[in-house]
């Protein structure tokens, strides 16, 4: 008897048909409602195969009384009650590490991109204008330039370690200092801010990091400064991030997260100090396909009773 799961929004081939051989498949698309499911699903379902995109809280944890287990597809799993999911004895598990790697390299090519206006200096050849008005616009260089890492966890660490090569010194915030080859440790974002060229954020999501990245933050990092934000769009205030780049007390940012995802703020999209990348940052197919792999590892073990993986809780 194949045990029932709720699968959240759509998976790739590669992930839905080993889904389909082994669980019975309930699907709540993004934005549908628990009330559309069926009472076989309710009554039945034991795990969710989550994707992390929505709130998922006590209401939907308690409306199936046999859920044991939340399989999240993702290393943050901000948007899930985990407290809530505790006290129910419900265990919660993401996919770290296997997408590491790609984060950190967006959020190095976003610095790349934006210090050296890459968008825009394709859009410059196919608009025409380097034929008819010749030279692009000059860049800002990256080699050399004084980095800051707010939150040194694994993606922050592998953002560090790929940009030490290009020679600029490394600071990072924590709360207490890291073993680390020689970086500059703050505990204090805004003294960072005033001493690096480059903020880079990737501090896990949820209550405690919430606009940790401020108006104060960004007028530290001053007229020169660029941001990348490659954790979630609550790290940094929204509202003084787009001040900044309007007023361009800060000369630019490459954004992958926002509030409100995907419908962000319009007032980005009249900005031409800014790249934006649509939330892409584990979005490669190898990665994605051991992110899904790692996901029903983890439900295989839930429901043998072995060890889980990668738990949260
Ligand atoms: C997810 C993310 O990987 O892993 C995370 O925490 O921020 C996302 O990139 C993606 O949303 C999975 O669909």
């Amino acid at each position: 008897m194949k045990p029932h799961i709720l699968t959240f929004e759509t998976y790739d081939d590669w992930d839905q048909g080993p889904l389909e051989d082994t669980y019975v498949i309930h699907n709540l698309p993004h934005g549908g409602k628990i009330a559309d499911l069926s009472s076989e699903a309710i009554a039945n379902v034991e795990a969710f195969a989550f994707k992390g995109h929505e709130q998922l809280g006590a209401s939907i944890m308690d409306a199936f009384p046999r859920l044991g287990m939340i399989a999240n597809y993702g290393v943050g799993y901000d948007t899930i009650d985990v407290a809530h999911a505790s006290s129910k004895g419900i265990k919660v598990t993401n996919t770290p590490d296997v997408l590491t790697d790609d984060v950190a390299d967006l959020a190095v090519g976003m610095v790349i991109a934006q210090s050296r206006g890459m968008v825009g200096a394709s859009e410059w050849i196919t608009s025409g204008n380097w034929a008819k008005q010749g030279a692009y616009q000059l860049g800002s260089k990256v080699s050399g330039k004084t980095v800051g890492i707010v939150g040194l966890g694994r993606i922050g660490r592998a953002v560090a370690e790929r940009l030490q090569p290009f020679g600029g010194d490394i600071h990072y915030y924590s709360r207490s200092p890291k073993d680390t080859n020689g970086w500059v440790h703050h505990d204090d974002i805004v003294s960072m801010a005033e001493v690096v060229d480059i903020l880079i954020v990737t501090l896990s999501g949820g209550p405690e990091t919430v606009g940790m990245v401020g108006a104060e933050a960004l007028n530290a990092l001053g007229a020169d400064g660029l941001l990348v934000n490659a954790s979630r769009g609550t790290t940094v205030n929204e509202a003084a991030l787009l001040n900044a780049l309007e007023n361009q007390t800060i000369r630019g940012a490459g954004l992958d997260v926002f509030e409100n995802e995907p419908q962000i703020n319009p007032r980005f999209l009249a900005l031409s100090n800014v790249l934006l990348q649509p939330h892409q940052s584990s979005g490669t197919t190898e990665t994605r396909k051991v992110m899904g792999q790692l996901q029903r590892d983890n439900l295989a073990a839930f429901f043998a009773g072995d060890p889980l993986l990668t738990p949260v809780n």
